[in-house]
């Protein structure tokens, strides 16, 4: 009603009908329920420096024991160019233990009718400013949130059973709520659709709003999803533990080398094309106990030690029964197995966190792990946070799109795990769905991107295109660039087929390949 006014009077004192229905100073007094409203100022286009990050996860390259982070934070980020927007910041306290931050940014002018909502990563702690940047640069109006916690550990969560619900998928729907009567507060045009854009945890995100909450988005980028986070990180220890607590279990980044060099020599030109990747790593075999050490240790041989850690890097992790807990590394992606490698002293502390958090102690000593004991328990803790229920139909009922992507080489999140899921939700809504659900396997690609393949790849178009064209995607084009320059790009396809070359034109351009 009162934005109905808004919209009377504007019309009546301007005749504008791009003018702003409510000024964006004013959406500073706007009520909505659990929500302060902190910040609302008209921003100029030009550059923006993201506020440092207090309490950050530690650098990949040196694991920190305390998982509290730096004090200090983050080295400063580098400003990102924006256009004029209005910039409301708010606080959401669903429960009384909630602190949940949350930014929209709101285009000032040339707004596309629509809002992209932006993922985290990790255990998010952040407001995700980069990924909103791009989105405003579009046209979008945007909102990230930092899941109601600081700092990128489960540290902040400890003690906090309402903060993990935030954390898990609270804040995230919340976030969406109240940006959409924010849009719908500032702008006289009616918002035409939302967006789901994010990788990693926010690939789980994603997932998890399609499951629990269907009708906050009306299309989702999924990519590379932590969505079973507490076998996710399970799986990290049960690989990371035993090469750390067993003398000469790590392996010199050398060997790791030398390892995918001998899985490319067998496989890489199976695919028609010999070019340091596999469009189809599961069609691979490779059996890394040809490399075994015959006498002495040599840089070219692994040793009995060393290839128990390759062994179940590649192995699925079972329980003591059997049952699978998580898929493991793709053949091709040995180069970049940090968690094996001698410069490691902890399992990545991203999955420790989980433990730390079921077992309510940032101590907890990980190198007295037992996989059936303490992954039962992290489940009994935090299984909920897990976003694996394949049933989506409220969402594919009101016309959901969802678009998952997975690198083949992510050492992060095993690919098995999406194509797990993906599969797991055409069994269980029945027949060829894929005309809601597709899944992009990207050979060479690590997490989320980077990798040896080719990594940039607009998925938002093409969502854009199949939710408001009705135009399915067959396939995405994936471009990799070295020097600033494109020196390849390559189709990826959509599960289960491959891209495979036509057998002439230049490997490096995309159109010299199908899918099949
Ligand atoms: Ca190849």
């Amino acid at each position: 009603m009162m934005r109905n006014i808004a919209i009377a009077l504007a019309g009546l004192a301007f005749a504008s009908p791009a003018l702003a229905a409510t000024p964006c100073g004013d959406l500073k007094s706007l009520k909505l329920p659990n929500t302060t409203i902190t910040m609302a100022e008209t921003v100029a286009a030009g550059a923006f420096v993201p506020p440092g990050r207090a309490g950050g996860p530690p650098p990949a390259a040196a694991p920190a024991a305390a998982p509290a982070g730096r004090a200090g934070g983050a080295p400063a980020a580098p400003p990102l160019m924006l256009p004029a927007h209005c910039r409301v910041a708010a606080t959401l306290a669903p429960s009384s233990d909630s602190d949940i931050k949350m930014e929209v940014w709101l285009p000032a002018e040339g707004w596309n009718g629509k809002y992209q909502a932006v993922g985290n990563g990790g255990w998010a702690g952040i407001i995700s400013y980069p990924a909103m940047a791009a989105a405003l640069r579009e046209g979008y109006a945007t909102s990230s949130t930092d899941t109601g916690h600081v700092g990128g550990t489960s540290a902040p969560l400890i003690g906090h059973p309402e903060k993990v619900i935030d954390y898990s998928h609270r804040a995230v729907h919340e976030m969406a709520v109240t940006s959409k009567k924010i849009i719908d507060a500032f702008y006289d045009q009616d918002l035409r659709l939302s967006y789901w854009n994010g990788c990693s945890t926010g690939g789980r995100q994603g997932l998890m709003s399609a499951q629990r909450f269907p009708d906050d988005f009306d299309a989702i980028v999924a990519g590379a999803p932590a969505n079973y986070h507490s076998h996710l990180h399970s799986n990290d220890l049960v690989n990371a533990v035993p090469a750390l607590t067993t003398p000469g279990g790590l392996l010199p980044q050398a060997k790791l080398t030398m390892l995918n060099q001998a899985v490319l020599n067998a496989c890489d030109a199976r695919d028609g094309v010999k070019d340091g990747l596999l469009n189809n790593p599961n069609a691979c075999k490779f059996d890394a106990a040809t490399l075994a050490c015959k006498g002495e240790d040599t840089s070219s041989c692994l040793t009995p030690a060393q290839l128990d850690s390759v062994k179940r890097m590649y192995a699925p992790s079972k329980f003591g029964d059997g049952k699978v807990i998580f898929p493991g590394k793709t053949i091709g992606s040995e180069a970049s197995w940090t968690a094996i490698v001698d410069t490691s002293t902890q399992p990545i502390f991203v999955a420790l966190g989980s433990f730390q958090l079921a077992y309510q102690d940032p101590n907890w000593d990980w190198k007295k792990f037992d996989i059936d004991r303490d992954v039962k328990f992290v489940d009994e803790k935090t299984a909920f946070i897990n976003a694996v229920d394949p049933d989506l139909s409220k969402f594919k009922a009101r016309g959901g799109k969802i678009l998952m992507y997975h690198g083949w080489n992510d050492v992060a999140i095993s690919p098995q795990n999406s194509i797990d899921y993906y599969q797991s939700v055409l069994a269980k809504m029945g027949g060829n769905q894929s005309d809601f659900i597709r899944l992009f396997m990207a050979p060479g690609m690590g997490h989320c991107q980077g990798g040896p393949g080719p990594d940039q790849v607009n998925y938002m178009a093409a969502l854009e295109r199949w939710r408001e064209a009705g135009e399915t995607p067959a396939t995405l084009t994936a471009t990799r660039t070295a020097g600033n320059r494109v020196d390849m790009t390559r189709p990826l396809c959509p599960h289960p087929q491959i891209a495979t070359y036509k057998g002439s034109g230049s490997t490096n351009d995309a159109s010299s390949f199908v899918c099949k």
